[in-house]
Parts: structure tokens; sequence; C-alpha cells
């Protein structure tokens, strides 16, 4: 019994080493101009942990209504607050800075390996966001 515990623990450990951290910066203004995420998309294994750093005031990352995998957890920071976020569902999430969403101040996180043409945006999405995660999608495609 003891044998095989320790055996399936070795399975997974090689997993767990894999887990990275990667820092998204919030920004007032970037190279294209305007408010930004930045980089303002990643490609994540399951597992992995980003965090949102408020590197200029008046910015926070939440997830955008409707727009992550099932099963996943959203999560909103609070205005000038570093959050750290764990992402563990496969899909698409989309990142939004509540008071800047209307601006087009979103990023993707997508977590497996799904092409980005399956990413459904929310029906009722603001259009200034919309245009930003087709412009987001275009570029890394
Ligand atoms: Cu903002």
């Amino acid at each position: 019994m003891r044998s095989i515990f320790f055996a399936t623990l070795l399975a997974l450990a090689p997993i767990a080493a894999h887990a990275e951290t990667f820092e998204v910066k919030m920004l007032n203004g970037n190279a294209t101009g305007g408010m930004a995420f930045e980089p303002d998309f990643l490609s994540l294994n399951p597992g992995d942990t980003v965090k949102f750093l408020a590197t200029q005031r008046g910015h926070n990352a939440a997830t955008i209504k409707d727009f992550l995998p099932e099963g996943a957890t959203p999560f909103k920071g609070k205005i000038n607050q570093e959050i750290e976020v764990t992402f563990t569902e496969e899909g698409f999430y989309g990142i939004m800075c509540t008071p800047h969403y209307d601006m087009g101040m979103v990023m993707v996180v997508r977590v497996g390996d799904a092409p980005l043409s399956e990413i459904e945006l929310p029906a009722d999405m603001r259009p200034g966001a919309a245009k930003r995660i087709g412009q987001i999608v275009e570029r890394n495609q």
C-alpha cells in the first residue's frame, strides 16, 4: 500500500514543479495607447498563477461576466490592489479593469491549448471591450 502511495506522489511531482507564476502590469498607458494590462494575453497551463500588479493607480483586475470557463470561479480585485489568481479550469478567461472596461482595458487568459478562434464573447459585451478582445485574438492567433 505504502509503495503505491509514493509512486503516485512521484508521478504527480513534475506537474506541480512546472506551475509558473506570471506578472501582469496594470497601466495608464502602454505602447498601443490607452489604459491596458501588460501583457494583454497569456497562455497558461492549468495550475499556473498570475499576479496582477497595481503598477499604476486606479485599476483592478476582475473576470468579465459570462467570459470564463465552466466551473471556473469569478474573481474581482479591489482598485489599487495587487491580486494573485491561480487558473485551474481550461478555456478562456476575459479579464477587465472594472472602471475602464468600456474603454477596452481588458485582457485574455488562455488555459490549455484551445485555438483562439474558439473564443466566444458574451452577447452583451461592451463595444470597446469587444474591439480590444478582437485585436488581442488577431495579434496572437
Ligand atoms: Cu483600469
